[in-house]
């Protein structure tokens, strides 16, 4: 009977600490006004297009960050990106959210190629090497404004909404 018991505690223990595992890796979730809702790990940024560009940090330094455009990220969660980017799908944005409750929007037409040339990424890397944890894992860069405001760091999840008025 107490061996049992023990064999059950024990099996809990190792339940919870898969589960809380599992819950630690860190992710990026792809949802809202999409086709396929995704959730996206490391080593999915591997594989997909990867860019290096350039962000002024807030001292005006250039640093180098090297991730997937956004405009991938979209287009592989089914988006209205591209050719179906055009009418009512104009008022489409995308609001980043972030551990720390930080968020931004963006216009969906800012993260297409057929509407601009500059390209705004997802970052894990930064100068060869992963985003530093208070930063990371993933970072948005969004290169030639001002100020680095809208870059934000450890995003958790993109969502496509609509504007209404
Ligand atoms: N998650 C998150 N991202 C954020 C912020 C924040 O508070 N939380 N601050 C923003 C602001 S206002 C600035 S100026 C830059 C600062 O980035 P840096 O420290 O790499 O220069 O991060 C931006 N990204
Ligand atoms: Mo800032």
């Amino acid at each position: 009977m107490k061996s049992q018991h023990l064999y059950i505690a024990l099996s809990f223990a190792i339940l919870f600490s898969l589960n809380s595992a599992a819950q630690q890796k860190p992710s990026v979730k792809v949802h809202g006004e999409v086709k396929t809702p995704l959730t996206l790990f490391s080593e999915d940024f591997a594989k997909m297009k990867r860019v290096t560009t350039t962000l002024k940090d807030h001292d005006g330094k250039d640093q180098s960050y090297t991730g997937v455009p956004v405009q991938e990220i979209l287009e592989k969660a089914g988006a209205t990106m591209g050719k179906e980017l055009r009418g009512p799908n104009l008022a489409k944005y995308l609001l980043v959210k972030c551990a720390d409750g930080y968020q931004v929007v963006l216009a969906l037409a800012e993260l297409d190629g057929g509407f601009t040339d500059r390209v705004i990424i997802l970052s894990d890397e930064s100068s060869g090497k992963p985003l530093p944890a208070d930063k990371g894992p993933f970072r948005l860069i969004v290169p030639g404004e001002k100020r680095p405001a809208r870059s934000s760091f450890q995003v958790t999840e993109l969502i496509v909404r609509v504007a209404k008025d």
